[in-house]
């Protein structure tokens, strides 16, 4: 998944592809360098963000999506808000990626479920002006688990087909470093959240996040730049699929995309060789796409 944020104030590329004309130009680019889908977004979540007004979150989505999805591209649109998301299927999204999977809107499940397409849902506990408030945990990978599966269960009651959810862990939102990399650990865990037996395909979004800058800090305890964190992601993303992640959203394709096949490939391996002499599915080939 490739990522193109029409916004002023994004954390790695805000204004970058704030002109309609540059963000079409980068999403195309984004698919015929391999991205299988381009996710847009017109508002930054960036810690300390405030909300913008839909109407400026829709003027930046719109023309994008209406483009992308005329020239063929496989598009998700990135919002918190069911208005925003259903005039973006319409124009021929066919994806929707909601980092409040459903919490900020209430209507977006409906919309989601009426439209029929797949569904991010990303652990969220609120808005991005706080962010870090709410990063308290005493285990997080249960928690995560619990807050995941109650939110399975209210857009599944509103109509969304299980079979088009995806789960997110959501890294850095009321997330602290530590707790990224504890998630990371535990991504098998993620797709099986509290109460539901089966493999949910996950995806994860850790493309330049603040967390792998400041792994990488040197030796004056700056946190690496966004820019120069793009290897760390690459090596992330094929640990990521390696351990079975359905998807991975990245802003830069090649080294990713080249990631994603090493890995995939090694899993296929490990899963001949290890498969257990029950025949009995291994964590993430039961559900994952
Ligand atoms: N993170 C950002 C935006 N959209 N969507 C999903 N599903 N998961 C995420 O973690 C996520 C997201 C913020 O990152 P950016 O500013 O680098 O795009």
């Amino acid at each position: 998944m490739g990522v193109v944020n029409v916004t002023p104030d994004s954390f790695s590329d805000g204004g970058t592809w704030l002109d309609p004309d540059k963000a079409i130009a980068h999403g195309l680019e984004l698919a015929s360098l391999g991205a299988d889908i381009i996710d847009v977004g017109g508002e930054s979540t960036r810690p300390g963000a405030q909300r913008v007004p839909i109407e400026d979150e829709l003027h930046r989505v719109m023309p994008v999506v209406t483009a992308l999805a005329q020239a063929g591209s496989y598009v998700s649109i990135d919002t918190m808000r069911a208005e925003v998301a259903s005039r973006a299927l319409a124009a021929g999204a066919r994806m929707v990626n909601d980092v409040s999977g459903g919490l900020a809107d209430r209507e977006m499940p409906g919309v989601v479920a009426a439209a029929g397409v797949p569904y991010v849902v990303m652990h969220w506990r609120g808005h991005s002006a706080d962010m870090y408030g709410p990063a308290v945990y005493t285990d997080v990978v249960a928690e995560v688990r619990a807050e995941l599966g109650r939110r399975l269960r209210a857009v599944v009651a509103a109509g969304v087909d299980p079979d088009n959810i995806i789960l997110d862990p959501g890294l850095g939102f009321a997330k602290l470093a530590e707790h990224n990399w504890t998630l990371l650990a535990h991504l098998g865990e993620i797709g099986r959240p509290e109460g539901y037996d089966r493999q949910f395909p996950v995806l994860v979004a850790a493309s330049r996040k603040g967390f792998l800058g400041k792994l990488l800090a040197g030796s004056d305890g700056r946190p690496r730049s966004f820019a120069r964190s793009d290897d760390a992601t690459i090596a992330l993303t094929a640990l990521a699929v390696a351990a079975g992640a359905w998807c991975v959203r990245v802003h830069m394709v090649p080294g990713n995309l080249d990631a994603v096949r090493v890995a995939t490939r090694w899993r296929q391996e490990s899963a001949t060789a290890l498969t257990p002499a029950d025949g009995s599915p291994r964590p993430f080939e039961a559900g994952a796409g």
